[in-house]
């Protein structure tokens, strides 16, 4: 009998190459997750950018990790710097680290070593459009997301935008892993409904791991 006899890992591929892990993020250091969120957004804060056309995004958004996830008027891209304060971003905590590696490897994604680390967060009617994710270099390497506070429908659909999705909930602590064929396909959030989670109150965050560079 060991610690992790306790507790059964829930995991189901929902659709080709998409793993859900639910509560994933919860048996490992919760706590410890949630007060490095925290340390990373105090160091480089949340903010919402426009897109090439001049949109604001309703997500606002920070990075950790070697490589950060930007959209200005150039474009959209990996950066080594965090336009804001002209400083690299913070350094991934162990704690993020430690949780993909683990989910990745659950899905059979051994070598997967993110650098970066994408913070989305959503307030209560924000929302983020199909689209599909292709600034990375490597589509073999997959792509890991965890969710945390209120939930969230997720929308997944094909290659084509015009692909019917499919909709799954996403809740706190819910860690998905997406690789393969799933790489490229188009995905969204649905414009989040008023809701409260104890420790994160009316928002929903989601970290994005991905090896960009
Ligand atoms: C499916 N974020 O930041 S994470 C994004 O919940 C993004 O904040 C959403 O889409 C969020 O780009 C969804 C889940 C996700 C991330 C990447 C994917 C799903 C994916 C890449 C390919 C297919
Ligand atoms: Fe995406």
């Amino acid at each position: 009998m060991d610690l992790f006899d306790s507790f059964k890992l829930s995991k189901e591929e929902i659709t080709k190459d998409v793993y859900l892990l639910r509560e994933f993020a919860l048996h490992d250091s919760e706590h410890l997750l949630l007060a490095d969120m925290r340390a990373v957004i105090g160091q480089a804060p949340l903010r919402n950018m426009m897109t090439p056309m001049g949109f604001a995004m309703s997500a606002a958004m920070t990075n950790c990790g070697e490589l950060g996830w930007v959209a200005d008027k150039a474009g959209y891209g990996y950066d080594t710097l965090n336009t804001n304060t002209g400083k690299p971003w913070p350094h991934m905590p162990a704690s993020f680290l430690q949780l993909a590696l683990t989910a990745a490897a659950e899905c059979g994604y051994t070598d997967f070593v993110p650098d970066a680390c994408l913070i989305n967060q959503y307030k209560i009617s924000a929302s983020m459009g199909l689209h599909q994710d292709k600034n990375e270099r490597d589509f073999t390497q997959p792509i890991v997301s965890v969710s945390l506070g209120i939930p969230a429908v997720f929308q997944f659909g094909g290659l084509k935008r015009s692909d019917k999705p499919l909709k799954i909930s996403l809740n706190h602590g819910d860690v998905v892993v997406w690789g393969g064929d799933a790489r490229l396909k188009f995905h969204g959030i649905m414009p989040l409904k008023p809701n409260s989670h104890a420790a994160l109150g009316a928002y929903r965050y989601n970290l994005t791991f991905r090896k960009a560079g």
